[in-house]
């Protein structure tokens, strides 16, 4: 059965007779897959058959990129539009930034009064990297601050690592604004807490995980008197890669460890998920967006996934879109310092109760908005259903 179908646009009619050798041609071009999608993904491709008859893929461009949806569609349901990109995306690139750089990415945001402020992680063209504060009123224009809050701690093994620090969540508990970050290290990544009341004076709490650990986003809120984070283990492949949920008196020591998510619940999750902004609450439950990854030939596909925990056990997944809610389509997310990566890191509310402005890191190079209608994802994380660990 012909599982993929190619779209030629005819250069020149009388090379028509030379179409005949496409079919040939078809198994040596670099996105002909034989094995099927487990989801059964359709693949349609556009191609020029040239004047020397050579079978070209027809050439990306901005307007016309060749990976358009209408091109290359997973088979995710895409009928809700439950989330929308900003216009303006990128809102946040290198070239926004007050010093000579190479990327921004991956960073936490929280609403302040009238105001969204982001601890922005960015490296400079050494590759070395900054967290700068970053204001906007629309959640779309941001002043950037040119002082970096934060840099790789002194202990070793991390001291001076040029890597070292990366990926900012932000949660605001207590009159506090707490700041989870990653410091990796030759011997596995650890998560760091930093902690302010105005963005301007800044107190480091230390490491709040052991080794290896990749993403933690703290609960805004207490669980009968203990603070609550969803962490994520580092692992790909058969161990790690799972959501966890922990509980702590201080912030500071966390236990009381459970699974919340196993990875590999649908294909584009089969590979590692992880917490990704910090849950929103709504009446029905902590909306929770995270990332999932599947491998492929070529590395890993990061997207965004979205489900719903319950109110008073955060342990509990009550609802889960089946379906992923985002992933790599726009030109930003696949081209980049790491290529097809949407990473969600913040969701905060937007211009009225039901929105929500999605902030995620495009390629590791970018920061783009997203906005999404709370009671839809509620919605459709419920009537998706629960998800228990271990459950298809
Ligand atoms: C992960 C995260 C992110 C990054 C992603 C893709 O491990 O740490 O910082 O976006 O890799 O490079």
């Amino acid at each position: 059965m012909l599982r993929y179908c190619m779209m030629l646009r005819i250069v020149n009619p009388s090379r028509v007779a030379a179409a005949g050798d496409v079919g040939r041609e078809r198994a040596t071009l670099p996105f002909c897959r034989k094995e099927p999608y487990r989801d059964r993904a359709r693949v349609l491709t556009r191609l020029e058959i040239h004047g020397n008859n050579s079978v070209q893929p027809m050439k990306s461009s901005v307007s016309n990129p060749v990976f358009a949806p209408e091109v290359w569609a997973p088979n995710f349901d895409r009928s809700e539009h439950l989330i929308e990109r900003s216009a303006h995306n990128p809102v946040i690139t290198a070239k926004d930034l007050p010093f000579p750089a190479e990327c921004c990415f991956n960073s936490g945001a929280v609403r302040v009064g009238d105001e969204i402020v982001m601890i922005l992680n960015c490296w400079d063209t050494e590759w070395v990297p900054h967290f700068l504060v970053a204001r906007s009123r629309d959640g779309i224009h941001f002043d950037i601050g040119s002082r970096s809050i934060a840099s790789p701690p002194n202990e070793y093994p991390y001291a001076g690592r040029r890597e070292g620090i990366f990926d900012t969540r932000i949660t605001t508990l207590e009159g506090w604004h707490y700041i989870t970050y990653n410091v990796s290290s030759g011997l596995g990544g650890r998560i760091r807490l930093i902690r302010t009341r105005d963005f301007e004076q800044f107190e480091d709490m230390g490491f709040i995980t052991s080794i290896d650990h990749r993403n933690c986003v703290i609960f805004p809120e207490k669980f009968d008197g203990l603070y609550a984070r969803l962490e994520r283990p580092n692992g790909e492949g058969s161990t790690g890669g799972d959501i966890y949920l922990s509980y702590s008196p201080d912030l500071i020591f966390w236990g009381k460890t459970e699974l919340v998510l196993q990875k590999g619940t649908r294909y584009w999750e089969s590979c590692k998920i992880g917490p990704g902004a910090p849950p929103v609450k709504t009446e029905a439950g902590w909306l929770t967006f995270y990332h999932g990854c599947r491998q492929h030939m070529n590395g890993i596909m990061y997207t965004a996934g979205v489900m719903l925990l319950d109110l008073k056990n955060p342990g509990r997944v009550i609802g889960k879109m089946r379906a992923c809610l985002m992933w790599p389509e726009e030109e930003y997310e696949f081209r980049g310092n790491v290529p097809q990566v949407v990473f969600p890191t913040a969701a905060v509310r937007g211009g009225n109760a039901d929105e929500l402005f999605v902030y995620y890191g495009a390629a590791d190079s970018s920061i783009c908005m997203a906005k999404a209608s709370v009671g839809g994802l509620v919605e459709r994380c419920l009537a998706d259903g629960p998800c228990l660990p271990g459950q298809p």
